[in-house]
Parts: structure tokens; C-alpha cells; sequence
């Protein structure tokens, strides 16, 4: 048995959350790590977590309870990569112990992760199944070149294994290891929920759509989805053991199969929980009859990707889609009374003020329940991020290793700026984007007219001071 000591590396809520984020601050688990660790401990080995945002751990305080395992693993996205690089290094410098790096940045960018001298082995793609074989052959004192998915340094070379295949039947995966999880300190993400606690949950992987600014490295396009019964079940634990009262849906893509989400949204019914919940779908991907099943299951929210006002724009991000199906989506679902939260990015490549403005007065024209107005970044590895680096208008190519969201490209900072924008420019239309949506006379009037509940009032009131911050 071989034990591992998997960490999200350590960042103060002060460092994390600025302007209004601060206010609405998301606490939410990190379920990359819960699912290696119920693989490590199906295996047969040790796994303890340590959530070092949520618990705001001190990279000593790791340190010193990495010497009692034989690994460290660390996740990280890319805005993190900065921070477990320098968790990696003291941890390996104060014990020495063999450190794994796996997410979304060794997937995207898994030469840069090998490279640091403190980092042993990365893990690339879905990590539970590689980080489980690579503890039990070290354990065994077994060759590792057979373990698909990983990069490891060998008499100073970097040698990588070769892809590991999608995994087929995700079902075969034993549910997050929350048991391991601080699960006292995450109430789930307020913007998106009423009712706390919101525990969160993924019923799928893959996405079949090709966006260029997304990072799908991890799970693909192949879409590969959980059987509604193993969804019940774990929702029957979210709701037993864990108190949700609401659950928050990370899919990428969660309508993308309808047959499917009628299917669950039959069976949460019948189970008549006291629950409401949120996803995240593609204005394409959804029609009336999933989105009345869905308010009937007690869908509250859904987030909707719009990105841009410019058809221009959104045909140059590859979206797939056209400003009158999302007009039509947004009409139909605020018709069944369903939530929304519309994603907009602003400062996309090839962007124009104009383009900008198009996409303030579709925001305010669609009239979401919530807007966010996002800085574009690319992403290491997205077509985004090589169509930036080719074109000469990245001028910091690895700003991820200057600082963490939000040291950069938030409010005040964003990392791109398209040519015909200046920075000063974007900035200000970025604040007019959030000014002018929320501000509205009509929208803050049918905002008062929502509440219900003692609950909303306090939503309400975080939210308006998160735009005030802002
Ligand atoms: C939920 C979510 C969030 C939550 C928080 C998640 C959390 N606490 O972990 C919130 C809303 C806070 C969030 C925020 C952000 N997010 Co986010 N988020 C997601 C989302 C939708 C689901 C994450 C998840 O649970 N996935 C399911 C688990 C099972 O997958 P996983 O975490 O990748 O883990 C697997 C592998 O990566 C690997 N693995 C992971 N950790 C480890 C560790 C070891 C040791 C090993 C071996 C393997 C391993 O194995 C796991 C199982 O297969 C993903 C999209 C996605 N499809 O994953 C985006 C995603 C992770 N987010 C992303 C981004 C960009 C952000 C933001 C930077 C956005 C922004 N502009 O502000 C911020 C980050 C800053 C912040 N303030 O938190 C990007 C990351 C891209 C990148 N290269 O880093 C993603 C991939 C979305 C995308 N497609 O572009 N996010
Ligand atoms: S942005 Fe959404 S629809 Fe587009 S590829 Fe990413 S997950 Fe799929």
C-alpha cells in the first residue's frame, strides 16, 4: 500500500478573491482530486486530501505532513500553476518526497510541468487510473513505461508513456472520495444557487463542441455520460450525508444527451427531494420540453456560454451558433421560469470597441438573471492561445508563471488586449459591461420582484455589493 497526499495548492481567500468576487466568494470542492483519491483508495492505498484553499493551508504546514506519505499530488489549472509550483518546491525541498503533478495545466501544457526540477512525474488527462498504477508499480518496484498518461525523467531525459485512452464507461468510476474533503467548508457557489448548502456534482465528461478559446484537453469531445441510476445515486448521498439542499451541476455540457436528462429529471421527481439545482448547457443543446422537465425536477438556474454580441465574433470563436438561437433559447427558458446566467467574454481576438458594445446590448437585451463579463485569456494549448502567439499579440507567452488569478487578468489587468483596443479601452468597457447591465432601472425592479425568500434578500444584497466592488 502506498500512501499519497493529494493537495489543491494553498491560496489565501484575500489572494483569491478581489473586488467583487470577494463578496460572492465560491466555495466549492474540488472534485479532480476526489475522484483520484476514491481510485487510490479502491486500489488498496492511502489517500488524505488537503483542500489548501478552502482550509487556507500554509505551504509549511504541507510540508510538514508530506513527510509522512510517499507522494504529494497536486492539481492545478493553469491560473493556480504559479502557486503548486511553489508548494511543489518547498514540499520537495523540505522532505524530499517524490511530487505528481496532474489537471488541467500538466495536461495542457505537460513539458513546462516535467521541466521543473521539484516535480517527478505529470499526469496528463483523466489521472485517476494513472496515478493508481503509478503508486502501485513504484510500490512494487515494477517498470512504470506501461503506464499510459505520464511523463517522468529518466537519466535526464523526459520520457512519455503515450495517451490514455478516454475512459468508456464512466460508471465503472467509484463516486468522489467527498469522505476525504473538508465538506463543512464549502457552500457551493452563490451566484448560481438560492439555497445553501449547494454541493456540487458531474454527471458527464467530454464535450462535443470545438470553441477555441476552451480548454478541453482532459476530457475531449467524446461526450460520455453517467446512467441516470448512478446519477440518483449519487445524489441520494449528496442529499443523505452531505445536506444539499441544492446541487450545482459542473458538466460541461449536461443536456447534450436530452433522452437522458429527461430521464433524470423523471427520476429526481418521483424521489420528491426538498432540492433545486443548476447546469451549464449550450443554447443548441437544449429545447422546451428538457427545460419544463427541468424546471420540474428543480432546475433553478442554467448557464448559458453566449460569449459575444458580434455574430462576427462568435463565428471567429467557432461557436456554432447564431445570435436569434440564443435569443429564442433565453425567450423559451425565462418563459418556463428557469434562472439564467448568460457568459460573456470580452477583449476576444480580432475584437473592435463596436464588437464590445454588441455584446453589452445583447447582454441587456437577452437580460439574463446574471451576467458575467470575463477578460479573455488563452489558454495554454487552445487554438486561441496559438492563434495569439502567431499573430505576435502575447507579449507575456507563460504570464502564468507571474502571478494567480487574480494577481493577472482581473479587472484592472487583462493578460490580452485585442490589436485595434488599447488596455486602458478594454478596462473601461469591461466596468461599462457590468455598470450598464446591472444598473438598469427595469432589471433591479424585476430583481426586487423575485425574492421570495429571507434567503434572496441576503443573495441579493452579496450581489449588488459584488458589483459595487467591481
Ligand atoms: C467547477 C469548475 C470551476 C469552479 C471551481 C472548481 C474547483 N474547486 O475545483 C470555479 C467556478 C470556482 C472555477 C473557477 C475557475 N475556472 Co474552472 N472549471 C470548473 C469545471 C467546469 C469543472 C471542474 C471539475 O470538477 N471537473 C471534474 C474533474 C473530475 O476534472 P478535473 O478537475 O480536471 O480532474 C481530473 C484531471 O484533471 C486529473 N487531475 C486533477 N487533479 C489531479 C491531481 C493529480 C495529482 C493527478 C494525478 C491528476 C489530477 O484527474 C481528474 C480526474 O480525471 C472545469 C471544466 C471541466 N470540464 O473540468 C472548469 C475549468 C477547470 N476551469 C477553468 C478556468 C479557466 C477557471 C477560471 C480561471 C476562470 C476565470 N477566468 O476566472 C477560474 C479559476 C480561478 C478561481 N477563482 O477559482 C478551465 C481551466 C483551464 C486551464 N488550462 O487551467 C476549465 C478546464 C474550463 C475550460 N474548459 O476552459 N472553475
Ligand atoms: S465552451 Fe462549452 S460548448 Fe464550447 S467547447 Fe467548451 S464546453 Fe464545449
Amino acid at each position: 500500500m502506498a500512501s499519497v497526499l493529494l493537495i489543491n495548492p494553498p491560496i489565501l481567500k484575500k489572494d483569491l478573491y478581489k473586488g467583487g468576487a470577494a463578496v460572492a466568494q465560491t466555495k466549492v470542492e474540488p472534485l479532480g482530486i476526489a475522484y483520484v483519491a476514491a481510485v487510490l483508495e479502491e486500489a488498496g492505498h492511502r489517500a488524505r486530501i488537503i483542500d489548501g484553499i478552502a482550509e487556507e493551508s500554509s505551504i509549511e504546514a504541507i510540508s510538514r505532513e508530506a513527510q509522512h506519505f510517499d507522494f504529494v499530488g497536486t492539481s492545478a489549472c493553469t491560473a493556480f500553476a504559479k502557486r503548486a509550483y511553489d508548494a511543489a518546491k518547498a514540499i520537495k525541498e523540505a522532505t524530499g518526497v517524490e511530487v505528481i503533478f496532474g489537471g488541467p495545466h500538466a495536461t495542457a501544457i505537460p513539458s513546462e510541468v516535467i521541466s521543473q526540477e521539484f516535480i517527478d512525474y505529470a499526469v496528463v488527462g483523466e489521472g485517476e487510473y494513472t496515478i493508481s498504477e503509478l503508486a502501485t508499480a513504484l510500490e512494487r518496484k515494477k517498470p512504470i513505461s506501461k503506464v499510459k498518461g505520464l511523463y517522468y525523467k529518466k537519466a535526464g531525459t523526459t520520457v512519455f508513456t503515450g495517451e490514455r485512452p478516454f475512459l468508456k464507461n464512466i460508471d465503472q468510476i467509484p463516486m468522489p472520495a467527498r469522505h476525504l474533503l473538508p465538506m463543512h467548508l464549502y457552500t457551493g457557489s452563490e451566484a448560481r444557487s438560492r439555497r445553501l448548502p449547494s454541493r456540487s456534482l458531474i454527471t458527464s465528461r467530454g464535450c462535443p463542441f470545438n470553441c477555441t478559446f476552451c480548454d478541453k484537453h482532459i476530457f475531449g469531445r467524446s461526450f460520455r455520460a453517467h446512467s441516470p441510476e448512478r446519477v440518483m445515486q449519487e445524489m441520494e448521498l449528496l442529499v443523505g450525508k452531505y445536506k444539499a439542499r441544492d446541487i450545482g451541476i459542473w458538466d460541461d455540457n449536461f443536456t447534450v444527451d436530452k433522452k437522458r436528462v429527461l430521464k433524470i429529471c423523471e427520476m429526481m421527481k418521483q424521489r420528491n427531494w426538498d432540492l433545486t439545482f443548476s447546469c451549464e448547457a449550450r443554447v443548441d443543446c437544449i429545447d422546451e420540453p428538457v427545460l419544463r422537465a427541468l424546471k420540474s425536477a428543480g432546475c433553478e438556474y442554467i448557464a448559458y456560454g453566449v460569449e459575444s454580441g458580434s455574430q462576427r465574433i462568435l463565428d471567429s470563436i467557432r461557436k456554432g451558433f447564431s445570435k436569434s438561437k440564443v435569443r429564442e433559447t433565453f425567450k423559451v427558458t425565462q418563459n418556463v421560469g428557469i434562472g439564467i446566467r448568460g457568459y460573456f467574454i470580452v477583449g476576444l481576438p480580432g475584437e473592435t470597441k463596436h464588437d464590445i458594445e454588441q455584446t453589452i446590448s445583447f447582454a441587456k437585451e437577452l437580460n439574463p438573471t446574471i451576467a458575467t463579463f470575463t477578460f479573455f485569456t488563452p489558454w495554454p494549448g487552445t487554438d486561441a492561445y496559438k492563434q495569439v502567439v502567431k499573430s505576435h499579440e502575447l507579449s507575456k507567452q507563460s504570464y502564468w508563471l507571474e502571478g494567480v488569478v487574480p494577481d493577472f487578468n482581473f479587472l484592472e489587468d487583462p493578460i490580452y488586449v485585442p490589436k485595434r483596443i488599447t488596455k486602458k479601452g478594454l478596462v473601461e468597457l469591461h466596468k461599462k459591461a457590468y455598470m450598464s447591465f446591472y444598473l438598469r432601472p427595469g432589471y433591479m425592479m424585476q430583481r426586487v420582484l423575485s425574492i421570495r425568500h429571507v434567503e434572496d434578500i441576503k443573495m441579493m444584497a452579496k450581489g449588488f455589493l459584488a458589483i459595487v466592488k467591481s
